[in-house]
């Protein structure tokens, strides 16, 4: 685990409501929404950026998409739902523990969000 706020919140020590969890990640609402439903996937494994995951994450990476899905399903968004993935500063990462962004309510165009 790291020492990052989502680090915190997987280990209990920050609480956050837990939409979906499993063996390798979880789901909360994002604090900060931007957008009627978003919600965070987070692995409890800590990789700080995508570009840092290495070949033998694949198989989590390919977790986080499957949970994804399903948060979305729970939420009632699986047919209109975004996944963002911010990856470095410069695109706007601001916590370090890679993390997917489930963003739906709203009509989505390209561009948009
Ligand atoms: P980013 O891709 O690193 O920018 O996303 C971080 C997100 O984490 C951002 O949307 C914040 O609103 C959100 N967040 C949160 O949900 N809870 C927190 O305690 C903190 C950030 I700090």
């Amino acid at each position: 685990m790291t020492d990052t706020i989502f680090g915190k919140i997987i280990n209990g020590e920050i609480p956050a409501e837990r939409l979906y969890e499993d063996e390798h990640c979880i789901a909360i609402n994002d604090i900060n929404p931007q957008a009627p439903v978003h919600a965070l996937v987070i692995p409890k494994t800590c990789i700080a950026r995508l570009v840092d995951a290495q070949p033998d994450d694949q198989a989590l990476l390919g977790h986080l998409l499957l949970a994804a899905g399903k948060v979305a399903d729970k939420l009632g968004v699986a047919d209109a739902f975004r996944l963002i993935i911010n990856n470095g500063a410069g695109a706007g990462q601001t916590v370090f523990h890679l993390h997917l962004h489930i963003m739906a309510g709203k009509p989505l165009a390209e561009g948009d969000m």
